[in-house]
């Protein structure tokens, strides 16, 4: 295998810092051990831990304006890959990708996943995309896709998704991951009622066409590009859809399609009770869809997600078996850094989750003691577990500074002498 950073790179900055690591590791040992943790079981638990990056995310996104390109951007899915190589291979936490279709479409998918194989990757989650039209296409969804009113638009969609199964079984996935961004934006412009029919009827049509071991993951969001009503807004249309569909039916919750302010951990907890938490889409937000990088905002929420993670998994239902994956648009930084500082902060919110002390924070809730039960909390938020996180990537062969390696491998420079530049135009939805 032939990854595209120097090995001799890495060691050489791992080893630059590896005094000081030893001393941070044992240092957050010795605490945690004062109550009764033992560092390196929580440690195996990171290591063990993984979130997928998303293909078009190795591009420069943009807002609904315009995107400011970089010199040296993926242009390709080949060229794609290479980055989400290279992010795997400094962090060791993201060793999937999830590619978009027909955004990332080729004519040989069994040769992409060796492709992907030679650089230490696999796939997650296809996702499909009928929320814009393609050149050439037959039939507009400008009037919707799963949901739209013209029957040949509504076969055209199903279609789309069943194809991107049979090109993700090629590539060795096993989930769906479905948006439509189907909706109205006046009042009046379609039925409510009816158009959650319609799309209902045409996702059956294609969970019916669904591997046995496959799941369907259904992602709402409350808004854009529609701006009234959107078909699977919410949660609740979410898992409705998901229980009249099956129970390979999952429901997705990407953390910027909710309203202001809405309380998404308990949303989390909601969705598993019922056996339907299908996956994540990691991202952040101040306003809305903002697509910031994880926990560049509001960290806290993250932890507090993943804490409901962890008590799912103490507690799994119905075969429990998230899957995790980074959805951001990166404007205004470079792609591979941002997935870098994304999947480090999934990860420490992850460990953080995992030092909750459960027996009391569980006491405290059934004593009614809500200042200890909030503190439970708090001390696992507060803690540093940074030198763990790098205990485990460096064992791995991860960089114990993925961004200070990154930046020294000049890879980015040299890719802009490879190729070609992309154009400017809009960004991602
Ligand atoms: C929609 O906003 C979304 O979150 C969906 O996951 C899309 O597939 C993705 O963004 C890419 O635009
Ligand atoms: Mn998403």
């Amino acid at each position: 295998m032939i990854l595209p950073i120097s090995a001799d790179l890495i060691a050489e900055h791992n080893h630059a810092h590896a005094a000081a690591l030893d001393e941070d590791y044992a240092a957050l040992g010795r605490k945690l051990a004062r109550v009764g943790i033992d560092i390196e079981a929580v440690k195996d638990r990171v290591a063990g831990f993984s979130v997928a990056v998303p293909s078009w995310g190795a591009g420069r996104g943009g807002t609904r304006f315009a995107k400011f390109p970089i010199p040296g951007e993926p242009t390709n899915i080949h060229e794609k890959l290479e980055d989400c190589a290279v992010i795997n291979q400094l962090s060791r936490v993201t060793p999937r990708v999830s590619p978009h279709f027909p955004w990332d479409k080729v004519s040989d998918y069994g040769a992409l996943r060796e492709e992907a194989a030679s650089l230490g990757l696999g796939f997650d989650a296809v996702n499909s995309n009928t929320f814009q039209d393609q050149p050439g296409q037959a039939h507009s969804y400008s009037t919707g896709s799963l949901s739209s009113t013209v029957a040949a638009t509504r076969q055209q969609a199903v279609e789309h998704n069943i194809e991107c199964i049979e090109i993700g079984r090629q590539l060795g996935s096993t989930d769906l991951t479905v948006w439509v961004g189907d909706g109205t934006n006046f009042p009046g412009q379609q039925d409510f009622a009816r158009s959650l029919d319609r799309y209902l009827e045409a996702a059956a049509q294609v969970y019916a066409a669904l591997p046995d071991d496959w799941r369907m993951l259904l992602e709402h969001k409350m808004f854009e590009p529609a701006f009234y009503s959107t078909v699977i807004s919410d949660w609740g249309s979410s898992i409705l859809a998901a229980q009249e569909l099956g129970p390979k039916a999952k429901c997705l919750v990407d953390l910027g399609h909710h309203a202001p302010n809405v309380n998404i951990e308990q949303i989390v907890a909601r969705l598993h009770r019922f056996g339907k938490l299908g996956g994540f889409h990691f991202n952040d937000s101040k306003y809305g869809d903002d697509d910031l990088d994880s926990g560049s905002i509001n960290p806290h929420q993250l932890f507090l997600v993943f804490n409901e993670l962890a008590e799912a998994e103490a507690n799994p239902r119905d075969g429990f078996r998230p899957s995790y994956m980074i959805d951001q648009s990166h404007n205004v930084t470079d792609p591979i850094e941002s997935m870098l500082s994304s999947a480090e902060a999934i990860a420490q919110c992850y460990a953080k989750a995992n030092l909750v002390d459960r027996a009391a924070l569980h006491a405290a809730q059934e004593a009614n003691d809500t200042m200890m039960a909030f503190q439970a909390l708090r001390r696992a938020y507060t803690l540093d577990v940074s030198p763990i996180l790098a205990k485990a990537r460096v064992e791995a062969g991860g960089a114990y500074d993925v961004l200070a390696v990154y930046r020294d491998s000049r890879y980015r420079d040299r890719k802009a002498q490879e190729r070609r530049a992309v154009g400017l135009g809009a960004g991602i939805v």
